[in-house]
């Protein structure tokens, strides 16, 4: 594409970010480049459960194809032939794994990547509406968002849909969904703002346009579908 194209496209898409009646986050990843502090979280709750398991990178790269933590530690049990753990005993590790996560976002946060502040403060000036479309938990999403945006962060944000808010996680099109009902919105009225091939093909599957911003374990992803690319969401002004 020329020069002159792109910055005409860019421009394009620009408007259409900025004429949107709502903008839908997605939080791990898109919010904060997260996905390393879950996979600390898993690994001490494995050692606090007494299991051998250790998820290096590479490991939770190809884990993280699988949306939802609790899926994805049956996931890599089910690596055995007769897995380890019972549905119940998966839930109670999971459970270790979000208090560990909690803790370590209070005790060393994970800062809001580059231009999300901007965007949040630019779409509250321009009178766009805000909600977080997750596969994470609201647990996870207040222990990041409350050490990024303060105690309040939760009155910025119309609706906020969870993984267990609804029947099927990522990429099944289930919390955009949700968000949309909850906004009262049809999905051409928003933008969607994820990370992943799984998020955008969630918020594709809604209807929504989506702008993705490259995060470190999904920069690969398929994204043909997006409505534009980013590195970051710096990349555009907010
Ligand atoms: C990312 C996920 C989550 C996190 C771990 O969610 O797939 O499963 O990796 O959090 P999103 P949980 O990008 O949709 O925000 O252990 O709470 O699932
Ligand atoms: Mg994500």
């Amino acid at each position: 594409m020329n020069e002159a194209l792109a910055v005409i496209r860019t421009a394009g898409m620009r408007a259409v970010i900025a004429s949107a009646r709502a903008l839908i986050f997605d939080v791990d990843g898109t919010l904060a480049e997260t996905e390393e502090v879950h996979r600390r979280a898993f690994n001490e709750a494995f050692a606090e459960a007494g299991l051998d398991w250790f998820w290096d990178q590479v490991t939770y790269a190809r884990l993280l194809r699988v949306a939802g933590g609790k899926e994805r530690i049956r996931a890599f049990d089910q690596r055995n032939a007769v897995p380890m753990l019972t549905f119940a005993e998966i839930a109670d590790l999971h459970r270790i794994k979000t208090a560990r996560y909690a803790a370590l976002i209070a005790a060393g946060g994970c800062p809001l990547r580059p231009g999300v502040r901007a965007w949040l403060a630019g779409a509250r000036s321009r009178g766009q509406r805000l909600a977080i479309a997750t596969t994470t938990s609201h647990g996870n999403i207040d222990a990041l968002l409350s050490v990024s945006l303060g105690l309040d962060w939760a009155d910025q944000l119309e609706a906020i849909v969870a993984g267990d808010d609804v029947p099927r996680k990522k990429p099944a099109p289930d919390v955009y969904v949700e968000v949309l009902a909850r906004l009262g919105l049809g999905p051409g009225d928003c933008v969607a703002v994820e990370d992943s091939g799984n998020g955008l093909a969630a918020a594709v599957g809604a209807g929504i346009p989506v702008v993705i911003t490259r995060s470190t374990y999904f920069s690969d992803d398929d994204f043909a579908e997006a409505l534009l690319v980013v590195d970051n969401l710096s990349d555009i002004d907010a």
